[in-house]
């Protein structure tokens, strides 16, 4: 096993630039003491433009889940890993309530996590379970300042229907005031629409 650093920037090469420490205790059946929730911002479509070029990866059902096993696994072999979009004994890991807990963001009226630096432009993806010494964490204070626009655009986007329904909920992502780090045209097409057409 590769020492943590090592790990962090190999996934970091990879696109998943977030990688928050925290501790396991009441949260994990494990003997490992120190969890780590793996995300990636817009970081992630540079690296994941460049491995769709392997025809097999591209032919892949899910590229980007299958992406994310791969590189997580790579990174940490023979560690537990949790991912985000699989089931575990018939429920998903609830990493938003772990990112909220641990101090990674703050839970936004729209039912998002909001990072401190990457507003709403985020995705949670996995947890590493590890050895090592586990963090305090500390809650994050909400920090953006949304006032109604963004409980409105949730409200709007569970009313919507019909084909154009992506633009409603991706208006939630957009209500929110931390805009710096959205993802690009690209990202977002792929991320709603599921619709592979880089342009970068
Ligand atoms: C299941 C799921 C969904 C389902 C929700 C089904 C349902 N309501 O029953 C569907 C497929 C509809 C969905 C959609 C979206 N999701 Co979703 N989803 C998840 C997933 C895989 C599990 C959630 C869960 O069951 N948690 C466990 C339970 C116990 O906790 P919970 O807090 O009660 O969970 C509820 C909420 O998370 C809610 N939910 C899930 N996604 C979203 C998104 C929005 C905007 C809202 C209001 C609620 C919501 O549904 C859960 C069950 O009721 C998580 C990843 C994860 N493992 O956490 C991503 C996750 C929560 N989703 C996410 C996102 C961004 C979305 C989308 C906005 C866009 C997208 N996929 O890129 C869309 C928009 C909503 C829509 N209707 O289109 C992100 C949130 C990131 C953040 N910053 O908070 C996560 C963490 C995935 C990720 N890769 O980052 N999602």
């Amino acid at each position: 096993m590769p020492d943590l650093a090592t790990a962090t920037s190999s996934l970091a090469a990879a696109g998943f630039d977030i990688v928050h420490p925290f501790a396991t205790e009441g949260r994990f059946a494990t003997p490992h003491r120190l969890g780590l929730l793996v995300g990636n911002s817009r970081a992630l479509w540079p690296s994941f433009v460049a491995a769709m070029r392997d025809p097999a990866l591209a032919a892949h059902p899910h590229p980007l889940d299958h992406y994310t096993e791969q590189t997580l696994t790579q990174a940490f072999p023979g560690r537990p890993i949790l991912f985000g979009h699989r089931r575990y004994d018939g429920a998903f890991v609830p990493l938003q309530q772990l990112a909220v807990a641990t101090g990674l963001g703050a839970m936004a009226p729209n039912h998002l996590v909001i990072h401190p630096r990457f507003g709403p432009w985020f995705a949670l993806r996995a947890v590493v379970l590890v050895d090592g010494d586990p963090p305090t964490s500390e809650l994050v204070a909400k920090p953006c300042s949304c006032g109604t626009a963004c409980p409105r655009a949730l409200e709007a986007a569970l009313a919507s229907s019909g084909p154009e329904t992506w633009r409603a909920w991706l208006a939630v992502r957009d209500a929110c005031s931390l805009r710096s780090e959205r993802y690009s045209e690209d990202q977002i097409r792929y991320h709603y629409l599921k619709v592979w057409r880089p342009s970068t």
